[in-house]
């Protein structure tokens, strides 16, 4: 008896601190998506040190981008305000450039998943017309590539000028989610058709099985250089090809393949063991580079949750396995600096992890993100320990006394300073991975939503055959 009533103890003592951890968790939310509003409600993000405001999309970014959040979070008065500012303020006929991989991550997954959760019909409308403005993207060039840059207003679409003839992996490959969404839910199988082409025709851009350069040739989709990597330009690619086919409840056998040979190569070919430290190299050709990004963080969670849809049961356990060690490294990412914040990137020799350059902190989300994933996977308690202290260092660093949060510069010094932007992901990924990793399970279950790489829950549908039949031309 007093050994159980000892351990009911300790889960209350658990629970309150959970509890705790969470409450603070939506109070940044609030105090993030408060000063946002106040300041720069109109606009796209905030600077909320020198407190202006900065457009791109001019469509409420960071407000669209949070929405899921504070539904989540139950914030249904701040929604449905912003329900409301979206109804007079989304304004598609205007004379803005942008990107299109941004446009679909930010505000077509943003719309999707905010629609998803409440159900509320004008948010699916203004996706689709948003959708309909990047349709022109993808009539450039005859691979049906997007053109990675389109005019909202004359559906001009171009190159970036610095790169005519070739596109970023990640540019072609992340928007197979929310096109496939799309289409299911408004019964228009264009989306879904343009999207998947793409990757029906991907290993025409395969350097080895499953591995596939940063850049591919605009013009047929062949190799563009031989770079592989899960840092900048390849990650979310990798990402879309195992939550796409998730997505459409693993029905569309052929995307399950892809995904599985990529999964295999990337384990066989860039994953390094270096005295204790096992993460993601980069490969040049047949060189390995030792540089980690922060932004390949996201690999760790992708692993756990990849583990779980592995038949093989010995491969399940090795994805398992890079899992737990990835995120060990992704950890200490933060927990070696002076600061607890990590550097955009480090560079791994000898066994020791290098904090040289690119020590910039940008309040990203992909070590919180793989937090979360192993946290639910495996319920160890150390995964939210080390959430917190990643939340702590933030509170500790980032946040602007007269209100929000910003990124900062060298994480090594115990006073990084101020670079004075809030990003936007800070309110979709970064404090919706860290509600969720305080939350039970049962919000957003992982058997019925997959996480756009933007952090917007999708709910798990079953395709129609007219959706994945796509037509040979
Ligand atoms: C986000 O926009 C997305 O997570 C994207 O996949 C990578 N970069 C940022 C956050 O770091």
């Amino acid at each position: 008896m007093p050994v159980k009533s000892a351990v009911v103890v300790d889960e209350g003592v658990e629970a309150v601190k959970t509890l705790r951890r969470r409450q603070a968790i939506i109070d940044a939310f609030k105090d993030a998506y408060g000063t946002y509003v106040s300041l720069c409600g109109d606009h796209d993000e905030i600077h909320p040190v020198a407190k202006t405001c900065t457009d791109w999309f001019r469509l409420g970014l960071t407000r669209v981008d949070a929405m899921d959040t504070m539904y989540l979070m139950g914030l249904r008065e701040e929604f449905q305000d912003a329900v409301q500012w979206l109804d007079t303020h989304f304004n598609l006929d205007q004379d803005v450039e942008f990107s299109v991989f941004e446009a679909i991550i930010r505000i077509l997954g943003g719309l999707l998943s905010a629609y998803d959760l409440s159900k509320e019909p004008s948010l699916l409308a203004k996706a689709k017309g948003f959708a309909d403005r990047l349709m022109p993207a993808f009539s450039l060039w005859p691979s049906g590539l997007p053109a990675p840059v389109v005019n909202m207003k004359t559906g001009r679409a171009h190159a970036h000028s610095w790169q005519l003839s070739s596109v970023m992996l990640a540019e072609i490959g992340t928007l197979q989610m929310e096109f496939v969404y799309l289409s299911h839910a408004t019964n228009d199988t264009k989306y879904a058709h343009t999207a998947l082409k793409i990757f029906k025709n991907l290993k025409k851009a395969a350097v080895a099985p499953g591995l596939y350069p940063t850049h591919v040739k605009a013009q047929d989709g062949t190799p563009g250089n031989a770079y592989v990597t899960l840092n900048a330009l390849g990650d979310s690619l990798y990402e879309y090809l195992f939550k796409t086919w998730l997505l459409m409840d693993k029905k569309v056998a052929w995307l399950g393949e892809l995904w599985e040979e990529a999964a295999t190569a990337i384990l066989e070919r860039l994953r390094v063991k270096d005295g204790d430290l096992v993460y993601v190299a980069s490969l040049s050709g047949n060189a390995l580079v030792h540089t980690v990004d922060h932004l390949a963080c996201f690999a760790a969670g992708m692993y756990a949750l990849a583990a779980n849809h592995t038949d093989s049961r010995q491969e399940a356990e090795r994805r398992m396995e890079f899992a737990r060690d990835f995120t060990f490294f992704c950890h200490n990412m933060y927990h070696k600096t002076t600061s607890g914040l990590s550097p955009e990137l480090v560079t791994v020799a000898a066994g020791e992890m290098q904090f040289k350059n690119h020590l910039n902190y940008l309040l990203r989300p992909e070590t919180l993100e793989s937090l979360f994933y192993l946290f639910r996977a495996t319920g160890n308690p150390m995964y939210r320990d080390w959430a917190w202290e990643i939340f702590e260092a933030t509170q500790k660093h980032c946040k602007v006394p007269s209100g929000g949060y910003t990124i900062v510069n060298n994480v090594m010094s115990e006073h990084p300073n101020s670079a004075d932007l809030q990003p936007s992901w800070f309110l979709a990924e970064s404090l919706k991975y860290l509600f969720l990793t305080f939350s039970d399970p049962t919000v957003v279950p992982l058997d019925k939503y997959v996480f756009n790489t933007e952090a917007h829950p999708l709910r798990i549908f079953t395709p129609r055959a007219a959706e994945i039949d796509i037509p040979s031309s």
